[in-house]
């Protein structure tokens, strides 16, 4: 098959610039214009993600597939292996340079572990030969311990040893394909990893389980000579009620107690943030602020409704302050932008997925330009700096450096007085409007 049978309605995607009125262009996104210092397309990043681009089909709880996505082919493996093409394709025509996957995406389950290994390694095979001519690189790979029945209590916190000891399996085989594509970063994202009822669960032999399952697989992709991080993807709920990564503070938390800081990040998405009560710069924050930020899956959810509908991100407001905290964290030095995200289920056609995507990285690639401007602008970073200023000198500075004791701060207190007339207004509406003058000149 040619290069461009899969996707016949989408050409290869330009710049054309704010004015185009071309659906198949982009109109922020220029891969290749320096702006900051480096080209767009190194500060964003952008991956495919191969479960919702490649294997989604519409399919919800209430009805079928809308989309048909079996790229020409009845074989499973004849299309896992179509699949792969479809995806350089699409990652060709749109200047996408990375893409996410999960084991059981790539590849059909075999009927034990050896058969799913070998029809895995199969298709990794295949994908390693595309690679030679296109330079598609992994962002992250990880292993589905989710969708099987035997994780319906979890995996690499499941009651049961044995279903420890495959999904353990499961992660090592995902490591060498991740590596075996170049991947230098890995993934787990614990959609099993909580629990329905404290009436059944020993949550603290969990925690510790999962502590020690992640250890070795930190063990196990460094052997193999992975050279970047492992990331941990917080969601507070869906599929489990409660789901021990919560959120970063959390995912934090459980880090430090079990040792794992140097070798973990997290990879925030914005869907999960919304749903663990945050916003998505709550999160991208908390995880600047405490040295683990590792990578974003792109999407946006809809707040009216309850769950994770991974919609494809076009909020300017949101995707701009998004990449506001991606600057000040000082970039992606693992992770990229991830477009965990779906084309709505009436949107069917292939050429919605091109589509999407374009929407996505628009949005993003004005986001950017937009922080940039933000931070030239510079009227935010000068009301905080201002804002905290009495911590530079005086009693101020002499808490920042530790010297401070309580005693101290008592007699500093009784002989200023009222301290009301230290307090400004925080100027937020005013603040607010700052933004938009520089997100609508
Ligand atoms: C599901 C998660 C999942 C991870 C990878 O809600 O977003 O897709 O990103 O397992
Ligand atoms: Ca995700
Ligand atoms: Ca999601």
């Amino acid at each position: 098959m040619s290069k461009t049978d899969f996707f016949p309605g989408v050409p290869k995607i330009k710049y054309e610039g704010p004015d185009s009125k071309n659906p198949f262009s982009f109109r922020y996104y220029n891969p290749e214009e320096k702006i900051g210092g480096k080209t767009m397309r190194e500060i964003l990043r952008f991956s495919l993600s191969w479960w919702h681009t490649m294997c989604a089909d519409g399919t919800d709880m209430f009805g079928r597939g809308t989309v048909t996505k079996t790229f020409g082919s009845t074989d499973p493996m004849e299309h896992a292996k179509n699949k792969a093409r479809a995806a350089f394709e699409l990652m060709d025509k749109l200047s996408i340079d990375y893409f996410c996957f999960h084991d059981r995406d790539l590849a059909p389950e075999g009927r034990d572990l050896a058969e799913c290994n070998e029809k895995l390694d199969e298709v990794a095979e295949e994908i390693a030969k595309l690679q030679k001519s296109q330079p598609a690189k992994v962002l992250w790979g990880t292993a589905n311990l989710f969708n099987h029945p035997r994780y319906m209590h979890g995996a690499g916190t499941s009651p049961y040893a044995d279903v420890y000891a495959f999904a353990a399996a499961q992660v090592k085989k995902c490591i060498e394909v991740t590596r075996k594509l170049g991947g230098d970063n890995y993934l787990f994202w614990g959609g099993r990893e909580g629990y329905e009822t404290l009436l059944n669960t020993d949550m603290g032999l969990e925690l510790d389980n999962m502590a020690r399952f992640l250890t070795m697989a930190r063990d196990y992709g460094r052997k193999q000579g992975l050279k970047g991080v492992f990331f941990i993807e917080p969601k507070p709920k869906e599929p489990t009620k409660h789901q021990y990564d919560f959120d970063t503070a959390t995912v934090f938390g459980f880090l430090q107690k079990y040792g794992l800081v140097e070798d973990f990040r997290v990879n925030i998405e914005a869907n999960h943030a919304t749903l663990a009560g945050h916003t998505f710069q709550h999160e991208l924050a908390t995880a600047r602020v405490n040295g683990i930020f590792g990578s974003i899956d792109a999407n946006q959810g809809d707040l009216l409704l309850g769950w994770d509908t991974d919609q494809f991100p076009t909020n300017v407001y949101e995707t701009t302050l998004c990449m506001l905290e991606v600057l000040k964290a000082g970039g992606f030095r693992y992770g990229g932008l991830n477009f965990d995200a779906k084309a709505r289920r009436g949107s069917f056609t292939l050429d919605d997925i091109a589509l999407s995507y374009i929407a996505g990285m628009d949005a993003f690639a004005l986001g950017l330009r937009k922080a940039l401007e933000i931070r030239e602008d510079g009227v935010l970073d000068r009301f905080v700096e201002e804002r905290y200023s009495s911590y530079k000198q005086g009693i101020g500075a002499r808490i920042v450096s530790g010297e401070a004791t309580i005693e101290e701060l008592e007699q500093y207190a009784l002989n200023r007085g009222e301290v009301l007339d230290a307090v400004s207004s925080g100027r937020q509406e005013y603040l607010e409007n700052e933004l938009n003058r520089i997100l609508f000149h």
